[in-house]
């Protein structure tokens, strides 16, 4: 047990609950021979989202909101929350032995830990705080996360080559939604399962066992502002599905945060796309550290994730701040998405 858990208040005592540590240490077993070092690595990332959380809730009320003033490997404007929830990761995650290599959104280069121990087996990427700039209005925002082990043979000693690999090689991997409520959801490959955050104790406990995404939703999620300069194929698939060509009535939903736009629709089911624009030809989406773990979290719950030309998780990534398109969701829509689109 690690010893970040809270000691569980007796209020919820009486009731069957299951903590996000005990949970990673029944998952672990599924893997022979794994040790606690995963569920400790784990670990490192829900106390550095609860250290988060606490920030984000009392943003109006502490210096945090507001830009830091600098700009990001992305070009982006950092926001001060940004930067400490990657001071948190970064710190929780460097005390982890078994963690080699770190990389991060705001880290134009991995962080190096000591990827040259025997001891180092995993590498972690995250983006500390997606959809940072909505956090001035208290738009929901999120925490994602990739874990991949290290890779063995040739060229394999620099750091850079332990995240460059693709997603099917993700051994865990997802998100924290700092939303109306806190909630960590999760996957080590064995299905999808759900957290949340019960500020009264400080532990996250067991909301949504094992996920499924519906066959099909009735949401779809895409930024309209853009769709003149989506590929074509792309507003005829809109059409289609605002036509009622997939036999229901369907409603627009676009937060602006990946992480709250996708979890809608891992629980409804439906389609959220970051297709190809003037602006971002690639997509605007990382592939690494947004479209990896969220296409992890999408397959494990039954759903599907494509950049429109493949799997995403068959992508050979060649730098760690790529983009991609990103299109995902239940299978109705996005089967109907591969034969308009896809081709
Ligand atoms: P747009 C947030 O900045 C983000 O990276 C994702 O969380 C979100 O899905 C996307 O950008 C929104 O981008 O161009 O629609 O404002």
């Amino acid at each position: 047990m690690t010893t970040e858990e809270t000691t569980i208040t007796p209020a919820i005592e009486s009731e069957p609950f299951l903590t996000v540590q005990q949970h990673i240490l029944q998952e672990q077993k599924r893997f022979p021979g794994a040790s606690g070092e995963f569920s400790w690595l784990l670990s490192g990332i829900t106390l550095a989202t609860k250290l988060i959380q606490a920030k984000v809730r009392r943003a109006g009320l502490t210096d945090v909101l507001g830009a830091h003033g600098e700009v990001n490997v992305q070009g982006e404007v950092q926001q001060k929350l940004d930067v400490y929830a990657n001071d948190m990761l970064d710190h929780c995650l460097s005390m982890r032995e078994s963690i080699g290599v770190l990389a991060s959104e705001e880290n134009e280069h991995p962080i190096i830990i000591n990827h040259t121990s025997p001891n180092a087996k995993y590498a972690v990427v995250f983006d500390p705080l997606d959809g940072s700039s909505n956090i001035d209005v208290n738009v929901s925002v999120g925490t994602t996360f990739s874990i991949v082990h290290r890779p063995f043979g040739e060229g394999t000693d620099d750091a850079t080559s332990w995240v460059l690999q693709p997603g099917n090689r993700q051994v865990a991997a997802g998100y924290v939604i700092y939303g109306s409520s806190t909630m960590l959801v999760y996957s080590v490959g064995y299905g999808v399962h759900g957290f949340t955050l019960d500020p009264a104790v400080g532990a996250y406990l067991l909301s949504h066992e094992n996920i499924r995404m519906p066959e099909q939703g009735s949401y779809y999620s895409v930024n309209e502002a853009y769709r003149d300069s989506f590929p074509s194929k792309y507003g005829e698939y809109l059409d289609h599905l605002r036509g009622g060509g997939l036999g229901r009535k369907y409603s627009s939903r676009y937060i602006g945060s990946m992480v709250a736009d996708f979890h809608r629709t891992l629980l409804k089911g439906g389609i959220f796309l970051y297709p190809p624009t003037d602006d971002h030809p690639s997509g605007k989406l990382r592939l690494l550290y947004e479209a990896n773990p969220i296409a992890f979290i999408a397959e494990q719950a039954g759903g599907q994730a494509t950049t429109g030309q493949q799997r995403v998780l068959d992508v050979q990534p060649e730098s760690i701040h790529q983009r991609t398109p990103l299109i995902v969701g239940s299978q109705v829509e996005m089967d109907t998405f591969k034969t308009m689109v896809c081709g």
